[in-house]
């Protein structure tokens, strides 16, 4: 019986067969290696990942894959998650209190990076501290946290979301071989992000700038957090100064920050609180 099994057959194809197959999945999946929904086959899979990588990263970015862990709270955390699926209403109410208040002190104590950023970067400061405060209390929230590869790794790994963190997974390790930070032990919320509004590594690496000297620290520089958010709101075409409630130009790139609506309509909705 095991004979039949698709895996064995596919190995008998002739070899242009199988470049043609090739060729026709790859827009697919952003990395050859496959996915899986159970911790069986990780070790099998970062080997997977180690050989496509191997030439693109350094060696000692590469090492980095082989003490990571399946981690089955990660798995269960994006099984379960639940408060985007609230109402705006229930959504603001859990999410939103002491956001525009905390904000508006913080324009105050950080005004000259808030000033720089909307003079560089055309970002109004309410929404960088919109952002700022949802996303981590403006760098005060301490929940649960964990490493930061090995959670995109998981998540990678797993059959849900592979194209997402396959693409993030690459841009984790090129932050790691950049040396920006060593995300196999730097930690984040369970889905990976960085710093204190919440990048994805791709996102980091498109926005994360330094505008206070001393390198780029999104963990724990506000000026960093300001500069860097409002970088990569530039880069996705935020206009400057332009209005950003629903139906603009603007309120697209807030989706693109964010692709739940209840989140894209707090964030307008603190915003204008904020500017009162
Ligand atoms: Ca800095």
């Amino acid at each position: 019986m095991i004979f039949s099994s698709p895996t064995l057959r596919r190995n008998r194809l002739p070899v242009a067969a199988l470049a043609f197959s090739v060729l026709l999945t790859l827009p697919v999946a952003a990395n050859a290696a496959f996915c899986a929904n159970d911790a069986s086959r990780f070790s099998e899979w970062k080997q997977a990942i180690k050989s496509e990588y191997k030439g693109r990263f350094k060696p000692s970015t590469l090492a980095k894959i082989d003490p990571l862990k399946y981690s089955t709270s990660v798995i269960s955390l994006d099984r379960n998650q639940k408060s985007f699926k609230l109402s705006f209403e229930e959504f603001y109410k859990r999410r939103a209190p002491g956001v525009a208040s905390g904000a508006k002190k913080r324009i105050k104590q950080y005004r000259q990076y808030f000033d720089m950023a909307e003079q560089k970067y055309g970002v109004q400061p309410e929404i960088i501290a919109a952002i700022w405060g949802l996303e981590s209390a403006f760098g005060t929230y301490k929940g649960k946290s964990f490493p930061i590869l090995q959670s995109i790794a998981t998540l990678s790994y797993d059959c849900r979301r592979t194209d997402l963190f396959s693409r993030e997974l690459e841009a984790a390790l090129e932050v790691i071989d950049r040396g920006y930070y060593d995300l196999s032990r730097a930690q984040g919320a369970w889905a990976g992000e960085i710093g204190q509004t919440q990048f994805l590594p791709s996102s980091f690496l498109v926005g994360g700038t330094d505008f206070d000297g001393g390198g780029i620290d999104v963990f724990s520089s506000p000026a960093d957090v300001i500069g860097s958010t409002a970088k990569w709101f530039a880069a996705n075409g935020w206009q400057r100064g332009g209005d950003y409630h629903e139906g603009t130009a603007n309120y697209g790139v807030i989706q693109r920050w964010n692709k739940a609506g209840v989140y894209q309509k707090t964030i307008a909705t603190i915003a204008d609180e904020i500017r009162g």
